[in-house]
């Protein structure tokens, strides 16, 4: 079986994970999440990007979605409104997971809405950083 390529690309914010509001974003840093889904899932191949810029995210999409099998987007705010991060979504060949740390539907109503998930594979929310984890396991199901 051919290498499973997962790319993770969290948007706005997402940076100051464990540096800021830990009670509603927990208190462990993305990059050290990161090494330890890395040790993990030795067998799989995972990449990593995050940007505050709208554009850059799309452009992340577009890249990676035509490379990888995978990816776990967490666009954080732009979830919400931005119509062109869910045009590239749809764009790409490629599975896409949506995450969110928190329970969207618990807080704000504006935080209702995605323009993500329409063109998901699927959705996962509410869970902590562990949502990351599940995605991979939904990605990995979905290869089998
Ligand atoms: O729950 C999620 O994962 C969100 O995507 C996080 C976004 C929020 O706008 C979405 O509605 C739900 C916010 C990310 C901000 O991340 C921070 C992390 C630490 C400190 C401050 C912000």
């Amino acid at each position: 079986m051919s290498q499973l390529n997962i790319v993770i690309i969290n948007g706005p914010n997402l940076n100051l994970l464990g540096k800021r509001e830990p009670e509603i974003y927990g208190s462990t840093t993305f990059e050290d999440y990161f090494k330890q889904i890395k040790a993990a899932y030795p067998h799989i191949h995972f990449d990593y990007f995050q940007s505050n810029v709208e554009g850059e995210l799309i452009n992340a999409i577009q890249q990676f979605g035509f490379s990888h099998q995978g990816i776990i987007l967490n666009a954080a705010a732009y979830t919400h409104t931005s119509v062109g991060i869910g045009d590239a979504v749809k764009a790409v060949p490629c599975r896409v997971v949506e995450v969110h740390i928190s329970n969207t539907f618990s807080r704000e109503s504006f935080r209702h809405q995605s323009y993500i998930s329409p063109n998901a594979a699927g959705v996962i929310l509410g869970f902590g950083l562990k949502g990351y984890e599940l995605a991979v396991e939904a990605l990995i199901d979905f290869k089998k």
